[in-house]
């Protein structure tokens, strides 16, 4: 029998034996095909080319670039709506006058065809004052006229008034044709007008005086035209229907007006100068209620506010006023 030692030995001996020549294998093999080849002095056979590998995964985007240049203006568009009104401008420059247009009418037809012909419409139309009106003549011309509403049953016209000697009543022929004085004192309503007043339709007259010591008194008469300028304003005059003053107009019936400046009477000089007034004169007068107001009794003759019925030639009458009034 062989002891343990020996037997140990031995393998020990194996085992150093076979480390030391796997040394060396491993330090000769061959790393490449020319190698293996002129390892091992043989050759190998080349395979087929593999099958291409899976396409990739796309990347990620890129950064981002810079900004480009502006482009071509484009095409004119289509003219848009009208905008809202702008604000005024200034003020331009004053122009010229204009021509001067046609007189218009102060009242309307409706007025006129409505409206009093006379003061006696004016009363009946229930006014009651005396006082200042407007009337409408035949021409619709408006007039204004002061209306005695009061004396011997109202509805008088009053066309000349005298009452304190504050008018100038010695004027021509113009301003007896047109009328002149003040609606609060005296006044002569005008030829034309009297004329335009009593053409058409029959008036009655009253004359209302009255003197210094305030004594009133009036002579009536039936009728009372007045022609037009053409026959120099004539008077045509009815009967005396009498009064307390008694007549003195009748003799001036029929008989033209005359002024300092036209006369047209039968004496032989100018009864409008020689006897200070406006009148129906002839070969002068018995009545010249358009004299100087001469306050009363005077020492001149007869170129006072006369009336010769009355008080002669020698006194001059404090207020005077002719009226008119229609006729039924
Ligand atoms: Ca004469």
């Amino acid at each position: 029998m062989e002891s343990p030692n020996r037997i140990i030995g031995f393998f020990l001996f194996l085992i150093l034996i076979f480390f030391s020549q796997n040394v060396h294998s491993a330090e000769k093999e061959p790393s490449t095909c020319t190698e293996l080849k002129d390892a091992c002095g043989c050759h190998f056979l080349q395979g087929p080319p593999g099958t291409p590998g899976l396409h990739g995964v796309p990347g990620s985007h890129g950064l981002q670039g810079h900004k480009g240049d502006p482009g071509q203006p484009g095409l004119k568009g289509e003219k848009g709506e009208m905008g809202y009104p702008g604000k005024s401008g200034p003020l331009g420059q004053k122009g010229d006058n204009g021509e001067k247009g046609e007189a218009g009418s102060t009242s309307s037809t409706t007025d006129c065809s409505s409206g009093p012909k006379s003061c006696k419409d004016v009363m009946g139309m229930g006014h009651i004052l005396t006082g200042w009106y407007t009337i409408y003549m035949e021409n619709c011309k408006p007039l204004m006229v002061l209306c005695d509403l009061d004396t011997d049953g109202g509805g008088w016209l009053v066309f000349q008034k005298r009452i304190d000697g504050s008018v100038d009543f010695y004027r021509k022929w113009e301003a007896y044709k047109k009328g002149f004085g003040n609606r609060l004192s005296e006044f002569w309503l005008g030829n034309d007008n009297i004329h335009q007043l009593t053409k058409k339709g029959n008036f009655q007259l009253r004359v209302d005086l009255m003197d210094f010591e305030d004594n009133k008194g009036f002579a009536k008469y039936s009728s009372f035209q007045l022609f037009g300028e053409a026959d120099n304003y004539k008077l045509i005059l009815g009967s005396y229907l009498g009064g307390d003053i008694g007549d003195s107009l009748i003799g001036h019936n029929n008989v033209s007006f005359s002024t300092s400046d036209r006369d047209n009477d039968i004496y032989a000089t100018n009864c409008a100068v020689e006897f200070h007034g406006a009148w129906w004169y002839t070969n002068c007068h018995s009545s010249n209620l358009n004299g100087k107001y001469l306050k009363g009794v005077h020492i001149s003759y007869a170129d006072g506010i006369n009336w010769s019925s009355s008080k002669g030639y020698y006194y001059s009458y404090k207020q005077t006023e002719m009226k008119i009034r229609p006729v039924e």
